[in-house]
């Protein structure tokens, strides 16, 4: 039995739209973040670090969304979420995924950080320029690699996208521009999935948060 344990609006999304890809069958247990759920000892015992997402798949505990991300594709092949191990396109998978997280995903987090999420005394403005900076050095790289293809590895839908795709929607709530045409429609055509959708409703369900 596999058993997801997030919050809405968070990287757990990630994960609950890959499991939805997958056509799986999963628990979902909601950990109110604002409420200080994730410091609870229960929780910490899985995930050390206190935070969403964490995957637990009859007794084995995975952490981090990208790598749970992967997981579920391996797990569930016939969804074909990730290309096969030992091939070259399992290699670019790799290069997007860690771009995905180093790069794209960085300043946003900078963003949010030093916007809101770090106690107040930590928060340092004068870092927000240049996370915006660096955003858009990142979405230029994103572009490039894109061109016209429909998704980021090989023409076909992966787990790179979900992570990609997830991440965009963090800069457009952020209300940071995607200028170039190409991410534009590769994003409206991820963020456009039914399996999004619904890993969005499920959340909101469990968590007892209206659609
Ligand atoms: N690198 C981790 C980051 C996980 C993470 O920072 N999750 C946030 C929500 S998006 C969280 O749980 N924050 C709570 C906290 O930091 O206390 C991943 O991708 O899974």
């Amino acid at each position: 039995m596999l058993t997801v344990y997030g919050c809405p609006n968070t990287r757990s999304t990630r994960v609950v739209w890959a499991l939805e890809e997958a056509g799986a069958d999963y628990e979902y247990v909601p950990i109110d973040l604002r409420a200080g759920a994730g410091l609870r000892p229960d929780y910490l015992a899985l995930n050390i670090g206190g935070k969403v997402p964490t995957l637990v798949d009859s007794g084995f505990v995975l952490t981090e969304s990208a790598a749970i991300c992967t997981y579920i594709g391996d797990r569930f092949a016939q969804a074909k979420l990730v290309p096969l191990a030992g091939t070259r396109e399992r290699a670019s998978y790799n290069q997007w995924c860690y771009f995905a997280l180093s790069e794209l995903e960085q300043p946003l987090w900078t963003l949010a950080k030093h916007r809101f999420a770090l106690p107040k005394h930590y928060r340092v403005p004068a870092v927000l320029d240049t996370a915006r900076w660096e955003f858009a050095a990142a979405i230029q790289v994103l572009a490039a690699g894109l061109g016209q293809h429909s998704f980021i590895v090989d023409e076909r839908f992966s787990a790179a996208d979900i992570l990609i795709g997830h991440t965009l929607a963090w800069a457009r709530a952020f209300e940071l521009p995607l200028e170039q045409d190409n991410l534009q429609t590769y994003a409206a055509r991820l963020w456009d999935r039914p399996a999004l959708a619904r890993a969005k409703r499920r959340e909101r369900a469990e968590s007892g948060l209206p659609d």
